[in-house]
């Protein structure tokens, strides 16, 4: 492990969790099994009461799982991480291992959408409150804190609106209240964001996204940077059964060795779309954190080691006009999730962000526009040719819909989300 200090997040995303002497694989074999064996009576016996190392159960531990768990924990700078059977099943176990009935927790309001309704209608059936805010205004998010707040959960850059928090102050002002900074860090992957840095106690992962990247596992993950935290967590997995199993486990691993690489095109080819889409005059908007138009450019810059490969754009004409380009695009698939090597197309008010419902979907400026994209490793010429042909069928689509005339198209109803509290207005939209 010693090594592993030194080395460079894209060292140790092909290394970490690997001990090559253990295991005379290169990389760790698939462990494909529920239950092990014990030697005699009393090494179960001992294995169970902790006075002895080896498994068990593959509930409670697994060789190949442990594997990707030590990989992820080195390379988000943490202790230890626990793999779960979803992202939502990592955010279920780490909330829930943290508060209890009477706590408080507050959230981003900009989320994956299942994460505000698991906040706003789950946990409060097991009596914890929750105010959700936009984490990205520090004075909203103070206004938000009470005596009984354990937990201020953040996602950021934020599913769908890319809205960044500044990880530094948020852990500041948790820490000021006693309570723990959980940050969800899908969208980045500990490639170009490492909560750990700026003060964040726990990060959780959908490994269904980057880091497994090949739209082929449904995974999450939780990383702890103390012991005891990773303890209690691990007996609490146990006990609520989310675990991710071993061939799960195996892919994402081997997933992950390529996650640098992946990083590096995704960010690359998200910038040369953004600054297309940003230029074209069917295109009212674009969110991505790699514009200068962007709100919090700067502190992107900061905090982040690229502007990841998410951007979030409105069509003139709103809804119809959105929905006539995912309707449009060849090249890019339209699905939820996001992440992979391939560039996905999805419309969140209708599709990932449904079930929170168009209040809490108003409050997180998630307009019915929204388009999201997630822009994967193809050639980026290509994207941008299936954009446009999309964008210009979109827009003979809207003057037959509406039977323009050649005069009245730019007076469609606009779908421009407004500026978050307590920032300024967007520049360029
Ligand atoms: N956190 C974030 C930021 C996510 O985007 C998702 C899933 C999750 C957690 C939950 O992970 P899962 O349980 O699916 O592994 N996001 C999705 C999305 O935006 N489209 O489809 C899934």
């Amino acid at each position: 492990m010693s090594t592993h200090d030194t080395q460079s997040p894209e060292t140790l995303a092909v290394h970490a969790g690997v001990d090559r002497y253990e295991f005379s694989p290169v990389v760790p074999p698939i462990y494909q099994v529920s239950t092990f064996s014990f030697r005699d009576a009393d090494h179960g016996a001992a294995l169970f009461a902790g006075t002895e190392r080896g498994y068990i159960y593959s509930r409670m531990l697994n060789p190949t799982v442990q594997a990707l768990e030590n990989c992820l924990a080195t390379l988000e700078g943490g202790v230890r991480a626990l793999a779960c059977g979803s992202g939502m099943a990592a955010i279920y176990t780490a909330l829930t291992g943290f508060l209890r009935a009477g706590d408080h927790l507050v959230c981003s309001d900009a989320v994956y959408g299942p994460t505000c309704t698991l906040v706003e209608q789950e946990l409060p059936r097991l009596g914890i409150e929750s105010d959700v805010v936009d984490t990205s205004d520090l004075d909203a998010v103070k206004r938000a804190m009470r005596p009984r707040t354990k937990v201020v959960f953040v996602e950021t850059p934020g599913n769908p609106t890319l809205v960044i928090t500044d990880l530094e102050k948020v852990a500041a002002l948790a820490h000021e209240h006693d309570a723990l900074l959980i940050v969800d860090n899908t969208f980045m992957s500990p490639i170009l964001q490492q909560p750990f840095a700026w003060g964040a106690d726990l990060v959780v992962h959908s490994l269904t996204k980057f880091l497994n990247g090949h739209a082929d596992v449904v995974g999450g993950a939780i990383i702890t940077r103390e012991e005891a935290q990773y303890g209690m967590l691990r007996s609490k997995l146990n006990l609520l059964g989310g675990v991710l199993p071993p061939l799960e486990s195996f892919l994402v691993h081997r997933g992950v060795k390529t996650l640098a690489l992946r990083m590096a095109r995704h960010c690359e080819n998200a910038q040369k779309v953004a600054d297309f889409l940003e230029s074209h005059a069917q295109v009212e908007w674009v969110a991505f954190p790699g514009l200068k138009s962007h709100p919090q450019y700067e502190l992107g810059k900061r905090q982040m080691k690229g502007p990841g490969g998410m951007i979030s754009f409105g069509v003139r004409g709103g809804l119809a006009a959105g929905k006539a380009v995912m309707n449009a695009v060849k090249l890019c698939g339209l699905a939820v999730s996001l992440g992979g090597v391939e560039t996905l197309i999805q419309h969140p008010a209708s599709m990932t962000h449904a079930t929170m419902g168009a209040e809490a979907r108003k409050r997180a400026r998630i307009t019915d526009g929204l388009v999201r994209l997630s822009v994967g490793i193809e050639n980026a010429d290509d994207l941008i040719a299936d954009l446009d042909q999309a964008l210009a069928a979109s827009w003979s689509g809207a003057r037959g819909a509406s039977g323009w005339d050649g005069q009245g198209e730019r007076a469609a109803p606009t779908d421009v989300p407004p500026p978050a509290t307590g920032r300024g207005s967007r520049a360029g939209v």
